[in-house]
């Protein structure tokens, strides 16, 4: 390996760590052993050199004078913020000394990890942490954020986070950018629709805020929050009653067409209308322009299944493509996500034999909140690495208020001071992506990365894998799976026979190569991952599970008496509360403000610009209000997880519910109910 660490000038290779799709190759300039600039790679075969704006100026966050230095111990009051310097010595001797404590009093699934993908590294996300936890025997966290309900809604469909090629879409003559703020989240994908559009394709986005991608759009389709699953039903009644369906792939690729084509005759375009906000002549003219274009590509985003009905709505769009025909076409079909292709050896990076089969509880991470507060037998320790639930979890007053708990032992692992840190008991400072060994892969294109080490670690910070193995080695536990060196555990970890698409990607090519693409081939034809090995627009195993075997619409939850369904999404600049304490990146967001529809804040005496307070039964913010008509009456939008700066109430996941959605125990940050008031 090339010690890139000890080469104190030059120009080195490196991945984004960031949770997004995009999974940039990046180039750092290194001078006097500091980054001095970091820009995209121009060889990385799908990003190409282009890159967003928040990680051209990661170098301001590597180097921003609040990252952590040393390990801290609370003084003050849980919240407060104010800390001690101690060492690693002493910071893993108090929290293994707690642990022994808490195992032999409680057992030891008092103890609970909370982690995410703030690095997208999976020795960082998913490795060490899971053994040393596996190994301890503590509660299990599912994780269940982001994409749960969507994946478990499209595997139903398709089998897996399997789609088509991202490079393909150059082909596409129809993008459809479904609940997907791609301008913002996923860039490339716009860099490839544009080609596609030079060639002669139509981009349509489908969205409850007319945003930057709403407005790049040769059409914007503004639709009502959660009902995307009845759009996709009224697409489907009208394209099987006007003969635009390909009758040879439904017979020869799906099962369940003929159900599929009586269940569909009730979503008549007008009820659908009705559901949705969209006119009925728009609802034709989608129909047919999806009907009779080939090869037409539908990118599903996040945002739409962050909603009660999250998981079957994505099942139901998953359906489109096969009622045309499309996959098996170079630029048909869908993308949801793509991490089946590049599915990795899981029991060997994660050990969860180290469990030796004992049946720990498993706890949502969505319902932080509320099981800090209420569950028996209590837990009485959290460790939060790579994540910040003070600010990015669902009703976050009680997220907050289970963290302030006095009998809580919390330890926060973090670069930064975050909101959620200072609460913690113990601080302990963590290396930027850039400073450890990792290896990472896309969930949207088809390429796996390697990240080496390029500069010293930062301060006395440490990677998860480090202070993983000195948590084991404070613990006692000798097992080899603890000092295993990063680059055997990234040998196993691609070492899986059960991915055939892994084939060509190992250690040794990706230290050679930098990017290595899966030996990806077009899904069909072929055997799909389904039981029956078809797309399953009927599924024998949703039925068993306890749903509708068929697309069905299922409206949202009521979420109390209040006017408006509330949809607080990311923002441009931020990646989730990532780069929220950054000075340069919170004044080109300016400040945390809602989107409010014309009619609505007429009736209701709010002019544009005002403060306003923004509440329900969980919780209040105060915002800056955009009134216009980029949201339907009815909709409030707001953008970007803001920290809480002193004197402001802007967390907006105060407001939002801990509703779990209908497949995968995911999130439902977009389907509560919100007052506007005047201030
Ligand atoms: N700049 C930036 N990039 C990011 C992130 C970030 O915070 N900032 N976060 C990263 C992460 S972790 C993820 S998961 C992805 C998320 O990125 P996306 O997949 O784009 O998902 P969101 O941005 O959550 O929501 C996308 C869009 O869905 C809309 N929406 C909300 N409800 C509905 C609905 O019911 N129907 C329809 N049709 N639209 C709806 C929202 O208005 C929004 O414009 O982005 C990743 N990339
Ligand atoms: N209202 C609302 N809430 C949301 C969403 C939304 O759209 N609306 N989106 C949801 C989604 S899709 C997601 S994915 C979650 C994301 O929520 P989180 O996973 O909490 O993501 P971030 O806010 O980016 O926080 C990641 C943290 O990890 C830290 N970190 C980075 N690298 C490392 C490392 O190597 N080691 C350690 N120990 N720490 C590290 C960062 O400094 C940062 O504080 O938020 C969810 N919350
Ligand atoms: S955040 Fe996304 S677009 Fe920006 S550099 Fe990282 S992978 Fe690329
Ligand atoms: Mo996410």
């Amino acid at each position: 390996m090339t010690a890139f660490v000890n080469q104190r000038d030059g120009i080195f290779p490196s991945v984004c760590p960031l949770d997004c799709p995009d999974q940039c190759g990046l180039l750092l300039h290194k001078k006097d052993g500091k980054i001095i600039k970091v820009e995209g790679d121009p060889n990385h075969p799908v990003t190409q050199g282009n890159i967003c704006n928040k990680v051209r100026n990661m170098k301001e966050r590597i180097y921003d004078k609040n990252r952590l230095t040393s390990p801290l111990r609370r003084i003050g009051a849980k919240g407060d913020g104010k800390f001690k310097q101690i060492s690693w010595d002493e910071a893993i001797d108090i929290i293994t000394s707690r642990w022994k404590k808490l195992i032999e009093t409680d057992g030891p699934e008092s103890i609970l990890p909370y982690s995410f993908y703030g690095n997208m590294g999976n020795l960082t996300a998913e490795g060490m942490d899971r053994r040393f936890f596996h190994r301890l025997g503590a509660s299990q966290l599912n994780r269940t954020i982001c994409q749960s309900a969507g994946t478990t809604g499209y595997k139903y469909t398709m089998g897996g986070s399997i789609g088509i090629d991202p490079e393909d879409t150059v082909h596409s003559k129809l993008i459809i950018l479904w609940g997907v703020n791609a301008v913002s989240t996923n860039m490339h994908q716009i860099t490839l629709a544009q080609k596609a559009r030079k060639n002669g394709a139509k981009v349509i986005v489908i969205d409850v805020h007319k945003n930057q991608t709403g407005r790049m759009a040769d059409w914007f389709i503004p639709i009502l929050p959660g009902t995307d699953g009845a759009l996709a039903l009224g697409l489907m009644h009208i394209l099987f009653a006007e003969n635009l369906v390909d009758e040879g792939f439904l017979q020869k690729y799906t099962i369940g067409h003929n159900e599929l084509r009586e269940h569909v005759k009730q979503y008549d375009p007008l009820s659908v209308s009705k559901i949705t906000g969209i006119p009925v002549e728009d609802i034709y003219s989608l129909a047919r322009m999806y009907g009779e274009t080939t090869p037409s590509y539908i990118r599903i985003g996040n945002g739409l299944q962050h909603h009660d009905n999250g998981g079957m709505s994505t099942r139901t769009i998953a359906c489109l493509p096969a009622l045309t025909g499309q996959w098996l076409t170079k630029g048909g079909g869908a993308i949801k996500s793509n991490s089946g292709f590049l599915a990795f050896n899981e029991a060997s990076l994660q050990r969860p034999d180290l469990l030796k089969n004992k049946q720990t509880r498993v706890i949502n991470m969505n319902e932080i909140g509320k099981k800090l507060l209420e569950l028996d037998p209590p837990i009485k320790s959290m460790y939060v690495y790579s994540c910040n639930p003070a600010v990015v979890s669902p009703e976050g007053n009680k997220v907050r208020e289970g963290l302030g708990r006095e009998d809580l032992f919390l330890v926060v692992h973090d670069l930064f001071m975050t909101e959620t840190a200072k609460y913690a008991d113990i601080v302990l400072p963590a290396t930027s992506s850039f400073e450890n060994t990792d290896f990472y892969g896309s969930y949207w294109h088809h390429y796996m990365q390697i990240q080496q080490p390029i500069i010293e670690s930062y301060g006395e910070s440490k990677s998860n894998v480090g202070v993983f193995r000195l948590l084991a080695k404070g613990m006692g536990y000798t097992e080899d799976a603890f000092t295993e060196a990063e680059s055997e555990m990234i040998t196993r970890a691609l070492d899986h026979p059960a991915n055939p698409y892994l084939t060509n990607i190992n250690y040794e090519a990706l230290i050679e190569q930098q990017y290595v693409k899966a030996n990806v081939k077009p899904l069909l034809p072929g055997k799909l991952p389904t039981p029956s090995g078809k797309i399953e627009l009927f599924s024998e195993m949703m039925k068993q599970d306890g749903y509708p075997p068929l697309p069905t619409y299922t409206p949202i939850v009521e979420d109390g008496n209040f006017p408006y369904l509330f949809v607080p999404a990311p923002n441009h600049n931020f990646l989730n509360s990532t780069f929220s304490n950054i000075q340069k990146h919170q004044s080109l967001e300016k400040e945390p403000r809602i989107h409010m529809n014309v009619n609505d804040a007429e009736t209701a005496g709010i002019t544009d610009g005002e403060i306003v307070r923004v509440w329900n039964q969980r919780g209040e913010c105060n915002l800056k209000v955009s009134v216009g008509t980029n949201v339907l009456p009815g909709v409030i939008v707001s953008q970007g997880l803001w920290a809480n700066i002193p004197g402001t109430k802007q967390l907006v996941n105060s407001l939002t519910p801990d509703r779990l959605s209908d497949m995968g125990g995911g999130a439902t940050f977009f389907s509560g109910r919100v007052e506007v008031s005047k201030i």
